[in-house]
């Protein structure tokens, strides 16, 4: 053979290698913020559980609590719960109803279970009959999404996947009461090229997928290596693809943070809770059930008020996540009522609200007792949005810890401005008539400036409990230089003349150290405070 065509052979092995190899958690911070820029501005998109566990719809014999788990909750043999492949039918799927649902709720993105951990998958796939063709439904459910993603627009579609495989005989890890699956002759590296193919499936013919959720990677099966090279796998036949934390083993239970580095994933999945307060620099996204389940529960009738999940919402984006809600929808491809009563109420306030959500970033408030505060910045100008959930009985709506004028402040809803007293460190609004909104009423303060917003100090130490001594070091956080703090040991509140903290502070008796930030002589931050033992 022509040298020259062996040379551009070996070439192009190498770069097929190379590629295959390439190292994506090695990417720069500019290259990850350039391909999370549209899920951070996202901030709200929609969770879809379905598939065959909702035809028992969470009944089985007696009981009535299960849901997608149920081949498992439920001891089902595989045999018997391949039963309900000829049972799955659903008439009532419309996937643009679905797509304008999500997208009228205020929702940029839909998450549904490609596969769940039941193995039974929602697409045509090549690689096994254990899929949607061999029902009567006969139709590529994914196919039909990514179709009405396409033509509605403004939804991005995205797949959650699960590792965990409780069809595919090569997942060889088993419940105990599962008899009838002997282990003998599998090979989990068979399962794992399954996978990879049915995700290769995934990402070449649907369309433009923004996320892989994986989920079930807690069980010994899955190694953080293999979570590593399926993370590189996936970002190597899409690189701008986005993958949440639980495709590797970095993940710090249900509270869903990565624990610590080296660990594979895009983003944080708390489930079912919001974190205590934002995580500077760290991607997280909640996902919650409207009700308690994930796949549809026919008896799980506890769905959550209109008003808590705004709430849960607004709360999330104070803190700089995204909301990931849930729908389970019926066999037939119906969502529950309770469910479209929900979003539609939902997408109501986002219409008026929206930008109080979309691109925002966490509050730069430790804490409102009112509320919640989102902020933006959009060209020299920082909007911030105050999210009244109480009304003040008042009518004067406070914010503490605030050091500058905004140069104006209006109600969001109709842009009327309203009056205000700005003093050194706070800020004091005067509401006209009653809140128009009980879920969450918005008002904007709009600086042309940078908001000049007072943290309180933290006081740290190595043990507060001690013998002889032990050291207190008191701080801001980082980048905040213009107040200084001023301290106590004798339990009293800090005042304009207390002692300035300029170093760690050596504790030899017993006390109570307390401290806060002061500007130009003023108080501007909270009173914190330590008690110390000896
Ligand atoms: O076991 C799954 C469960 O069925 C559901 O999919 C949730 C949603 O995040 N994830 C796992 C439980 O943590």
């Amino acid at each position: 053979m022509n040298p020259r065509i062996i040379a551009v052979c070996v070439l192009f092995r190498l770069y097929l290698s190379s590629s295959a190899q390439k190292n994506y958690l090695l990417e720069s911070k500019p290259e990850k913020d350039q391909r999370m820029e549209w899920w951070r501005e996202a901030r709200f998109g929609m969770f879809i559980h379905w598939g065959l566990y909702a035809i028992p719809a969470g009944e089985w014999k007696d009981k009535t609590t299960h849901a997608e788990w149920i081949r498992t909750t439920a001891q089902i043999p595989l045999k018997e719960y391949d039963q309900f492949v000829p049972q799955f039918n659903p008439d009532q799927f419309n996937a643009k109803a679905w797509v304008q649902m999500a997208k009228d709720a205020g929702m940029k993105y839909i998450t549904i279970t490609s596969k769940h951990h039941d193995g039974f998958c929602l697409w045509d796939s090549k690689e096994t009959d254990f899929d949607v063709m061999s029902t009567p439904f006969k139709r590529d459910i994914l196919k039909e999404l990514a179709t009405a993603c396409r033509e509605i627009g403004g939804i991005r579609l995205c797949f959650y996947h699960s590792i965990m495989d409780w069809h595919h005989p090569d997942y060889n890890e088993r419940r105990n009461w599962e008899k009838d699956r002997p282990v003998a002759g599998t090979d989990r590296k068979r399962y794992i090229a399954y996978m990879k193919r049915q995700l290769k499936e995934l990402v070449t013919n649907y369309g433009d997928i923004g996320v892989f959720w994986f989920d079930g990677e807690w069980e010994g099966f899955w190694k953080h290596e293999d979570g590593v090279d399926l993370y590189n796998y996936l970002r190597g036949l899409k690189p701008d693809v986005i993958i949440n934390n639980r495709v590797d083993k970095g993940r710090g239970g249900m509270a869903g943070m990565t624990t610590a580095g080296g660990y594979a994933g895009d983003f944080g999945t708390p489930e079912q809770e919001i974190p205590e307060t934002g995580l500077p620099g760290v991607d997280w996204e909640s996902c919650m059930t409207m009700n308690n389940n994930w796949g549809y529960n026919k008896a799980d009738q506890q769905f959550k008020s209109t008003k808590d999940l705004i709430q849960k919402l607004v709360d999330i984006a104070s803190k700089g996540g995204n909301f990931l809600l849930n729908i389970g929808p019926k066999a037939d491809g119906s969502f529950p009522q309770e469910s479209i009563d929900r979003l539609k109420a939902i997408g109501d306030w986002m219409k008026v609200n929206g930008e109080s959500i979309y691109g925002t970033n966490a509050s730069p408030f430790e804490h409102t007792s009112w509320g919640r505060v989102t902020q933006k910045t959009a060209g020299n100008k920082t909007y911030l949005y105050l999210h009244v959930f109480d009304w003040p009985k008042d009518g004067v709506l406070h914010l503490e810890g605030i050091g500058n004028k905004p140069q104006y402040v209006y109600q969001l809803w109709n842009k009327e401005k309203l009056p205000f007293i700005a003093n050194s460190n706070s800020l004091m609004v005067q509401l006209t008539g009653p809140s128009p909104d009980e879920n969450d009423a918005v008002m904007v303060l709009e600086y042309w400036e940078k908001p000049l917003v007072y943290k309180a100090p933290v006081i740290s130490t190595y043990s507060a409990d001690f013998i002889l001594a032990t050291d207190a070091v008191i701080s801001l956080p980082a980048g905040e230089n213009r107040t200084e703090i001023r301290y106590t040991t004798d339990g009293s509140d800090p005042v304009a003349n207390s002692p300035l903290y300029t170093s760690k502070l050596n504790i030899t008796q017993s006390s109570t150290v307390k401290a806060a930030s002061f500007y130009k002589g003023q108080l501007v931050s909270g009173v914190v405070s330590k008690s110390f033992k000896k």
